[in-house]
């Protein structure tokens, strides 16, 4: 990884971290437990990717910084909500996350499902209150755009899909649907929500948008393979777990050799995507090298 872009990736999870912070809601009294539970989530890490996506996106059109980072924690707040409800029983049951217990280990089933279910409503007030942005026509449709993502026709159905692995197969189009669903609906609307923030053309958003697409499914694909073949130490979650459940993932279906060889090909072409920005897009561009080579 560039060291530049070391130095904007941890500048941007420090703001996250601190905006964060600052919006979670605190309370008192019986409500206790589950903001700690809250904040045990959202505080505790993670790469920030996606706040990555959204505010560097939006840099490239010297958006509004203020804008940009509720988007980009609304976004992070709707991400980590998955990621504690994935975590759950009923779905993975997982039991490490961020090196770490998962919440509902930390704490019980119950507040984890409160903790997702309150992060993710609290990613729409964010968007919707005016501080976001002064046009409230913006804030509709950053909230649309987040709810088309997360929702029934995206990380959802992508989830529901995943849950339904023995349907699906070794079908590489069934495969590659229900990744782009989970996993780069999320990660599209992140790059998009700095595209629309920033005002881009028509063009720069259907090229920024290529660009996610091919990273989203690239991301997928580094974490099949560090599924298959990571070690808990870096990931900070448990590893060998699709095959060990007899899941589908892009390994499953077309080995190790072939799953690296589609990353390098989509690293390629979403680089390519980013050709009309010239030198104002390094920093995306180094990004899919990152996304490719992460170990964590
Ligand atoms: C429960 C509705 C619902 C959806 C869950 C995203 C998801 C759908 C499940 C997470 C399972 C998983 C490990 C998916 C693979 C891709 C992914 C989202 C990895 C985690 O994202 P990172 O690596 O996480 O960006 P950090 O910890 O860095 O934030």
């Amino acid at each position: 990884m560039s060291q530049e872009l070391a130095a904007r990736l941890r500048e941007v999870a420090e703001r996250v971290n601190v905006a964060l912070d600052a919006l979670l809601p605190r309370a008192d009294g019986p409500e206790t437990r589950l903001m700690t539970a809250l904040r045990y989530s959202a505080l505790d890490g993670g790469k920030r990717l996606r706040p990555f996506f959204t505010i560097e996106v939006g840099r490239m059109f010297d958006a509004d910084e203020t804008a940009l980072m509720r988007a980009a924690v609304a976004i992070e707040c709707v991400h980590t909500y998955s990621l504690i409800h994935d975590d759950l029983p009923c779905m993975d049951d997982d039991d490490l996350r961020r090196g770490r217990p998962t919440l509902h280990r930390q704490f019980d089933e119950a507040t984890a499902l409160l903790a997702g279910d309150a992060l993710l409503t609290f990613a729409f007030e964010i968007l919707a209150d005016p501080p976001t942005h002064r046009d409230p026509q913006m804030r509709c449709l950053l909230v649309s755009g987040l709810a088309r993502a997360a929702g029934p026709l995206g990380m959802v159905a992508g989830q529901a899909a995943d849950m339904e692995g023995e349907h699906i197969g070794s079908d590489l189009i069934a495969v590659t649907r229900m990744n782009r669903l989970k996993t780069g609906a999320l990660i599209n609307f992140s790059v998009d929500a700095g595209a629309l923030i920033g005002c881009a053309s028509e063009s720069e958003k259907v090229s920024l948008s290529r660009y996610a697409h091919d990273v989203g499914l690239a991301f997928q694909m580094v974490d099949d393979l560090l599924d298959a073949e990571g070690v808990v130490r870096d990931t900070g979650k448990a590893v060998h777990k699709d095959s060990a459940r007899g899941k589908v993932n892009f390994v499953t279906v077309l080995g190790v050799d072939a799953t690296r060889e589609r990353v390098g090909m989509l690293a390629a072409q979403a680089k390519r995507h980013l050709a009309p920005f010239g030198p104002r897009a390094r920093m995306l561009a180094d990004a899919v090298d990152f996304v490719v080579e992460r170990r964590y």
